[in-house]
């Protein structure tokens, strides 16, 4: 891309964070998401960082005041000003403060699951890129978030890995952040819906196109898991108990393993968080292994397991690069991982457009290119595996890729996906965490 290209672009993406700048905190996207979204923060600082260090600490901090007292970080923290009818299940569905022990005081009202923990590589971004002027402020921050980022990750660790297998348990597909990908079909599947209070999804009011977004079948199971974790009032255990879906997530835990090797560096910064040292490097320890073991040598790719069915997920979606993403893979695992990458499963498939991962490879049954995680490509999934290729040292791919995403991206307007193999722009204009990784490409 050429010089005065990028500037266009760069200038573009931080408009949309501007547009979409709340008071301190930013929406996922102007009409579609009014709220904030826990993992879309951690990439929306990662873009902000380059903008205004002030601006994007105020994202993650801004975030966490609305940790719940048991450490966990909400998926969504509604906006009091938005319209009760802009989205659904909005806060009136959740009840959270009322209905939950462990919720924050409210309003605003919080969401009852979360996302994957991308905070604290938000957070480290923000140091690394701190400009001379910023480096006390810049470290200041880190000394607020880190007690936080720890409890969240210990709440994960725990709660949320009650075997202590090194992957976390979800709850429901949203908690993923690829709320419909086939991943999910079969434990969806076993889900048997009761009887529903009536609503109505405000989601398909803002796509011209129904099929690209989750059926209404799908639709329904959500509300219903959504009932399940309502019923017990958050708590963990009897959630554990008796929730009709538990499925460990490796893109989650992947996540969290590179979130907490972000959180050792920030211990490095701090210079004073010794006695965590050892419980934090356990824990990427433990998530690798974890990862390890999920492995399906036909596919070459990490599996999510159905906790209830007691049996992995057969399905070959961007997920499946989890080891990569959770980093430090042995050469050989890496030889074969970038294998796998380039296969026609994924890059090497002959009908992309570009070379850019699709969510769900082509040749999985029940990948459709327009429906959403079923196939579109995602920036931010894109910018996870460039951001992994780099960390393994693979320089040359990691430049191809990211020139590759500027040049499908420039596309529209910072669309939420795009169609694999024709590049259409699909879902919301103007979506923050698709500016953000733009401008972190670009920075
Ligand atoms: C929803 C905000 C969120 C993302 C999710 C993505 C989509 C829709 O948008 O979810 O209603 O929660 O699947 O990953 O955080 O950008």
């Amino acid at each position: 891309m050429r010089a005065a290209a990028s500037l266009n672009l760069f200038r573009k993406a931080a408009d949309v964070l501007r547009l979409n700048d709340m008071g301190g905190w930013t929406r996922a996207a102007p009409q579609l998401y009014p709220h904030q979204w826990s993992w879309d923060a951690g990439f929306i600082a990662v873009g902000l960082a380059h903008l205004d260090t002030g601006r994007a600490a105020r994202e993650l901090l801004g975030l966490f005041e609305h940790q719940w007292k048991n450490g966990k970080v909400p998926h969504i923290v509604f906006n009091p000003h938005a319209p009760a009818e802009s989205y659904f299940p909005g806060p009136e569905h959740w009840v959270s403060a009322g209905l939950f022990p462990d919720a924050p005081p409210a309003p605003p009202y919080t969401s009852a699951l979360c996302q994957p923990p991308t905070q604290a590589l938000g957070a480290i971004r923000i140091w690394k890129t701190a400009p001379r002027g910023d480096r006390d402020a810049a470290h200041s921050f880190l000394r607020e978030i880190y007690p936080k980022l720890l409890r969240w990750h210990r709440y994960l660790a725990t709660a949320r890995d009650p075997e202590g297998s090194g992957l976390v348990t979800i709850y429901h597909p949203w908690e993923s952040g690829t709320d419909n990908s086939p991943r999910w079909d079969a434990p969806l599947r076993a889900v048997e819906v009761g009887d529903l209070p009536p609503y109505r999804r405000r989601d398909l009011g803002h796509v011209d196109d129904p099929s690209e977004r989750p059926t209404d079948r799908e639709y329904a199971r959500y509300i219903w898991l959504v009932e399940k974790i309502k019923e017990t009032r958050c708590d963990e255990a009897k959630i554990y108990g008796s929730h009709p879906f538990l499925v460990k997530d490796v893109l989650f835990s992947a996540i969290l393993v590179a979130a907490n090797e972000a959180l050792l560096e920030i211990c490095e910064v701090l210079g004073e968080c010794v006695t965590e040292r050892d419980e934090v490097s356990a824990w990427i320890e433990r998530g690798r292994k974890g990862l390890e073991s999920r492995l399906d040598p036909g596919t070459n790719l990490c599996l999510d397991h159905d906790v209830l069915a007691g049996t992995p997920i057969h399905a070959r979606t961007v997920a499946g690069f989890a080891p990569l993403i959770a980093g430090s893979l042995p050469p050989k695992r890496l030889a074969g991982t970038m294998e796998t990458l380039y296969s026609p499963d994924f890059l090497g498939h002959p009908a992309l457009r570009r070379a850019l991962p699709p969510s769900t490879s082509p040749n999985q049954p029940g990948f459709h290119p327009r429906s959403y995680w079923r196939g579109p490509v995602w920036p931010v999934a894109v910018w996870l595996i460039w951001w992994s290729l780099l960390r393994a040292g693979e320089h040359e791919r990691a430049e191809d890729l990211r020139s590759t995403a500027l040049d499908e991206f420039s596309a529209g307007h910072f669309a939420e996906y795009y169609e694999p193999f024709t590049g259409e722009p699909l879902g919301s204009d103007d979506q923050s965490w698709t500016a953000a990784v733009v401008l972190d490409w670009l920075a």
